[in-house]
């Protein structure tokens, strides 16, 4: 009887839900971390995918129809993802999903898409297993943790001149994943891997891990993970009289790493994908509207991304008709010209852009280095 209740009112609640369905309204979604540790990132996105909506619907694309930007937060939670997948795949009003930040979120929930043949664009997702799933509706608009976690060694060998290295990550696809890339290339130029150890996300008090890499005498510590952790890593090993140099990637290359490792930031380094939104010449028109919206807001790492991202989607939505079916068929073969210069996917639907930044912290801002 329960059962039976249950099963009525939530016919019920889907019944309203679609009566109130807009046929006038093409819903792109954002899927990322809203809440917790790193949500300075994931609501850098939704920003980014709102201004792009914005500007989709001022210039009229859809004439008679108007885009529109779901939010949903994932929390960078993989179980929390997938339930953010199931909610996106029940309304038919959603032609695609921008998202979702973390490794460990977009791998799942992009199986679930897969099933309902919805396209997913990635602007920050960057371990390599997401596109090696054979799934034709997944794409990528971030180079690879192949490509980032060596460029990584090979700088810190070839720039810094550094011999040995104590390695840390965070557990997840992408710190592990990307730790291991570094941890490849440093170790297959012969230089030496003194300790190689994985912290848990959401910890706090990593003094004891520290304390036994300061007996092995570093000269640069390589953290795979994410700015919450980086921030904490360098203030503590700071504090423990550890003077290691430290060096990060794109999921720590946010200012809030500096707001929370303070002057312990002060030359650390981190890796970025791509090059810096200011060298990017088409990119001055986004960056403006995103200064004279959020003024005083800090630019966080995966803006411009998304920003491109929803407009790859958008472009894509457009030139179909609005067929979904044909979306990933058309972003297999695109060309699109955007901030980020040309986007297009090789046959897994990884982007042919693969460049990479690296970044010290200086004066509380990071500086570009090459
Ligand atoms: N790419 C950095 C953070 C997101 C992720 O891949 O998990």
């Amino acid at each position: 009887m329960y059962k039976l209740i249950s099963v009525l009112f939530l016919g019920l609640i889907l019944i309203a839900g679609c009566a109130k369905q807009d046929k006038n309204v093409i819903k792109v979604a954002l899927a990322g971390p809203l809440t917790g540790d790193i949500a300075a990132m994931g609501q850098g996105m939704k920003k980014a995918i709102e201004i792009a909506v914005e500007e989709a619907n001022q210039s009229g694309v859809l004439k008679d129809k108007k885009f529109q930007a779901v939010i949903f937060d994932d929390r960078a939670d993989p179980k929390e993802a997938v339930s953010v997948a199931n909610q996106i795949v029940s309304d038919p009003q959603i032609y695609g999903i921008v998202g979702h930040l973390n490794s460990g979120c977009s791998i799942p929930a992009s199986q679930i898409y897969a099933k309902y043949n919805l396209v997913i664009i990635t602007p920050a997702s960057t371990n390599p297993k997401l596109t090696q799933q054979g799934l034709k509706n997944v794409f990528r608009v971030c180079t690879t943790d192949d490509v980032q976690g060596s460029a990584a060694a090979n700088y810190v060998i070839d720039k810094l001149k550094i011999k040995n290295v104590s390695i840390i990550h965070d557990k997840t696809p992408y710190g592990q994943g990307i730790a291991e890339n570094f941890k490849a290339t440093f170790e297959n130029r012969k230089d030496k891997v003194l300790s190689y150890d994985g912290i848990n996300t959401g910890d706090k008090d990593f003094k004891a891990l520290l304390t036994k890499i300061k007996t092995f005498k570093p000269q640069l510590i390589y953290f795979g993970g994410v700015y919450s952790e980086y921030g904490l890593l360098s203030k503590q090993a700071k504090e423990l009289g550890l003077n290691a140099v430290f060096f990060s990637d794109d999921g720590s290359s946010s200012p809030e790493y500096i707001k929370i490792a303070g002057s312990a930031s002060e030359g650390n380094y981190v890796s970025m994908i791509g090059i810096p939104p200011a060298k990017l010449k088409k990119a001055k028109a986004f960056l403006d509207t995103f200064a004279s919206k959020y003024p005083g807001t800090d630019l966080q790492p995966y803006d411009t991304y998304t920003y491109e991202t929803s407009k790859i989607l958008i472009d894509a939505i457009v030139k179909t008709n609005m067929d979904k079916s044909k979306i990933a068929d058309y972003l297999a073969t695109v060309k699109f010209d955007g901030i980020l210069g040309i986007t297009s996917f090789d046959a897994n639907g990884d982007t042919l852009n693969k460049s990479i930044s690296i970044y010290k912290a200086k004066n509380g801002k990071f500086e570009y280095c090459e």
